[in-house]
């Protein structure tokens, strides 16, 4: 009776196929920028492999002439490829760079567990978090920052691709390439030159200026195109790190003869255009026969043309007339070159308070939007880090040093109920009417003195050129 009870057991387990393998050794994760992809995995059993990530911060192309500061993991959009194999046992190292002004974390889709790795590894600059994961399910998963205000952190370049190797190893291939769509929000329309800073309004309504592969425009195009021999198997990884837009990925002239649909099991074939949600993925295999440039687009092709949505892959080789024997061109495909044309009217201004009450509402969606990844849910702070502002001694002796932190950023020694803080808090680029309503909202939660803070108290408090 046991016996039978016992039998029942296990093959429940191998059923589910979610039973943990004996780990056996240690080794360090092999990490890629794009489009580069880490060797496939040739080892027979579940290992240690260590994982070691860093954001930071940093100011880089976005298109010609055009800048943006963007948030990393590693340093480029889109983040390092991880690439690990099914039953692995995945010890993470997320390091946040001194530098860094935001605090970061890591939502790995592969991850089984609350958040997704999001909370155990919420990391302020300087420091690093450890956690542990298995990863249980094969596929290709997006991961990305979840440290509010979540959008933003996306936006700004936050998210990467790690591939989960089923056991028995994937089809074989000869060039693999990892490809990540995302959209940029920003101030100017697209190819305003200069640095461009985020626009939280176009991020609402999902109007992006760019949408790009591989974090830029061009990034995967004319000299820094892929490229592959006819004859060939191409493989590529592609991810959609959003942060809006669902991607129906194309490559003009080639049909897909594998797509592993959403990054999953499944394998579909001969398909033209595959959808990759935003947070998703799909592996696509092609076998090329004729050689040639093939343009590689999001087939929302305002996209392609006008916002950078347009790669390449450059096919060396002989000419194989019976499957293709038209004088090819690419020109009919090249951009249509250009700045996106001017349509309609300036965007309406911000809604503006009428009563406390108002004040109080409109700044309490300014406070998660950007202060509350610092300071936290309920004005807490965070040790060491962040200094609270629930019955802030500092915020309620007044009003006019309160403006002064959010109008113009805070850094050196300052005093918070006691204890000393020296970090560095940003400017956040907010309109007066948004500090007064952010301020007001404050001085209304948490014990505070219940000030009210209007936009022309903040106008007289002198602004600081950075
Ligand atoms: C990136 C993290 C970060 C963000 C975002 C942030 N702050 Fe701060 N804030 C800090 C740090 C760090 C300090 C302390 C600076 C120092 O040590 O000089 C601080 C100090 C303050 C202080 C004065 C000290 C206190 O606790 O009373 C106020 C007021 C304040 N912040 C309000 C805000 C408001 C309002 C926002 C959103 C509009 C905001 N902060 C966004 C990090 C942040
Ligand atoms: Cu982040």
């Amino acid at each position: 009776m046991l016996s039978v009870l016992f039998a029942t057991l296990s093959t429940a387990a191998v059923a589910t196929g979610h039973q943990a393998p004996a780990i056996q050794g240690e080794e360090e994760a092999v990490l890629t920028y794009a489009p580069n992809v880490p060797p496939a995995i040739t080892r027979k059993h579940a290992t240690k492999v260590i994982v070691r990530l860093e954001t930071n911060e940093v100011v880089k192309k976005l298109a010609d002439d055009v800048e943006y500061t963007f948030w990393t993991f590693g340093g480029e959009v889109p983040g390092k490829f991880i690439r690990v194999r099914e039953g692995d046992l995945v010890e993470f190292h997320l390091s946040n760079h001194p530098d860094s002004k935001m605090p970061h974390n890591i939502d790995l889709h592969a991850v089984t567990g609350p958040g997704g790795g999001a909370t155990s590894s919420f990391t302020v600059p300087g420091h690093t978090s450890t956690f542990s994961f298995q990863a249980l399910n094969p596929g290709l998963y997006v991961y990305h920052c979840a440290t509010a205000p979540v959008g933003m952190h996306i936006a700004n370049g936050m998210y990467g691709l790690i591939l989960v190797e089923p056991v028995e190893g994937l089809p074989a291939v000869d060039r693999e390439y990892y490809v990540m769509q995302s959209e940029f929000y920003t101030q100017g329309e697209y190819g305003a030159p200069g640095l461009q800073p985020f626009s939280m309004d176009k991020a609402l309504s999902e109007t992006p200026d760019y949408v790009v592969f591989n974090g830029s425009v061009g990034a995967m195009a004319e000299d820094k195109a892929i490229t592959a021999n006819t004859g060939e198997t191409v493989r590529l990884y592609v991810g959609n790190g959003g942060p809006n837009l669902v991607s129906s990925f194309h490559v003009i002239g080639e049909i897909f003869d594998n797509v592993f649909t959403e990054g999953g099991t499944a394998i579909n074939h001969n398909v033209q255009t595959t959808l990759v949600p935003a947070g998703g993925s799909a592996i696509v295999d092609m076998k090329l026969e004729v050689p040639g440039t093939f343009i590689i687009v999001d087939h929302s092709i305002f996209r392609a043309f006008n916002k950078g949505a347009l790669g390449m892959l450059k096919v060396k080789g002989e000419e194989n007339l019976l499957v293709y024997s038209g004088k090819q061109s690419d020109a009919v495909y090249l951009p249509e070159g250009g700045a996106i044309q001017q349509v309609g009217g300036l965007a309406p201004g911000p809604r503006i308070a009428q009563n406390t009450e108002e004040r109080i509402h409109f700044g309490e969606r300014i406070y998660k939007q950007n202060c509350l990844a610092c300071h936290q849910e309920a004005g807490q702070g965070v040790e060491n880090a962040f200094p609270p502002l629930a019955q802030s001694d500092y915020l309620n002796a007044s009003i006019r040093k309160s403006i002064e932190a959010v109008k113009n950023g805070l850094t050196g020694k300052i005093k918070v109920n006691g204890k000393t803080y020296n970090g560095v808090m940003p400017a956040l680029g907010l309109s007066n009417e948004d500090i007064a309503n952010v301020l007001t909202y404050i001085y209304h939660s948490w014990g505070n003195n219940k000030s009210v803070v209007k936009p022309s108290d903040v106008a007289a408090v002198k602004k600081k050129d950075h």
